[in-house]
């Protein structure tokens, strides 16, 4: 089977299993497991941030770091397609106690202008805005990378209303990768990033927070309140660290197998994608000419050994990762050229 379901899907690699197999560990409750406490160290130097909290998933990297800069009754701004509005089962509000307050942006990306228009004070009637998010990459908008700049812009103006921002940077690293810069430097004026190891960094388990000392202590707290407290972790962060400093050094491989598989299916009957955006791992395309829904399409992939969902009825999504190389994608571009060309 080719996978190109999500990145989430990659196995560790034998170095990673050997590291795992070799993790000094301790109960991280107690904050005394050397290994994830090195992972800990090692995301808060690379992001350039004071701390970083191991954590279990994205999205309790993201319920976290929505909670601690925000009180319940607030909104929080995201763009409409956000992965915290949409995929994390209302996480926002069943946590934190906060709504939603989406915007919808070019590519799944937000300019200053089109929030600062949004935010609103304590009023009567209104519920006051409590947090900017910001995707980057962004998900279902095809993997799109957030220019550096307008990081900064949304930022400074965020901070300058006495407003914090969280970046969902579940592939921060694949953003980082296309703007050819360091992720201290994307993330540099952003209050708290959530990344995850375990998509295209290739480690089974894992995402982290990074952000202030008083943050990510807060954080800790909250972690444990979810559940998140895992004792002998050093065995998932000794596979964390190598995705971090070497896994993190690959992605453009996976940028450029998107890019073939993007090319090659751009010019098949029925088929729509939208070829200057994939820049990153993700590729949308758009199969309603083809007459044939996503899920119709997505069952007679799997029949001929390719795996690929759709994200509606209409539009479908493949991703790149490390287990999948540009032969694998070559073969996937058959496998979908056979089953539209008939
Ligand atoms: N994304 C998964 C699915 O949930 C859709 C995927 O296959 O892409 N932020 C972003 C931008 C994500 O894409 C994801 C996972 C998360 C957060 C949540 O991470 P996990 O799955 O670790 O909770």
């Amino acid at each position: 089977m080719i996978d190109l379901r999500s990145d989430t899907v990659t196995k560790p690699t034998p170095e990673m299993r050997r590291a795992m197999a070799e993790a000094e560990v301790g109960d991280d409750v107690y904050g005394e497991d050397p290994t994830v406490n090195r992972l800990e160290q090692r995301a808060a130097e690379i992001f350039g941030k004071e701390a970083a909290l191991f954590v279990p998933t994205g999205t309790m990297g993201n319920t976290i770091g929505i909670k601690v800069h925000t009180r319940h009754g607030q909104e929080v701004i995201c763009e409409s397609r956000a992965h915290i509005l949409n995929y994390e089962l209302a996480m926002m509000a069943w946590f934190a106690g906060c709504v939603a307050r989406p915007i919808a942006g070019e590519n799944g990306l937000l300019h200053w202008d089109q929030i600062r228009k949004e935010i609103r004070p304590v009023s009567p009637h209104y519920a006051p805005t409590g947090l900017i998010e910001i995707e980057n990459t962004h998900n279902v908008a095809g993997g799109s990378v957030y220019p550096p700049e307008r990081i900064e812009e949304i930022c400074d103006g965020a901070h300058s209303m006495g407003l914090k921002v969280h970046m969902d940077g579940a592939r921060v690293f694949n953003a980082a990768t296309a703007c050819e810069k360091p992720v201290n430097e994307l993330c540099a004026k952003v209050d708290t990033v959530n990344f995850c190891l375990s998509k295209g960094l290739g480690a089974p388990v894992g995402s982290m927070l990074v952000g202030t000392r008083d943050a990510i202590d807060r954080g800790r707290l909250y972690r444990k309140r979810l559940g998140g407290g895992m004792r002998q972790a050093g065995v998932l962060a000794a596979a964390g660290l190598i995705a971090i400093d070497k896994m993190s050094r690959r992605l453009h491989e996976d940028h450029a197998n998107a890019r073939l598989l993007a090319e090659g299916i751009a010019g098949l009957p029925g088929i729509r994608v939208n070829l200057p955006n994939v820049r990153t791992n993700i590729v949308i395309f758009d199969v309603s000419a083809t007459g044939r829904a996503s899920a119709e399409l997505s069952a007679a992939f799997k029949e001929r050994g390719l795996r690929i969902n759709g994200l509606s009825p209409t539009l479908m999504r493949m991703v790149t990762h490390h287990d999948v190389n540009s032969d694998a994608c070559r073969q996937a571009l058959e496998v979908i050229r056979s089953v539209l060309v008939r």
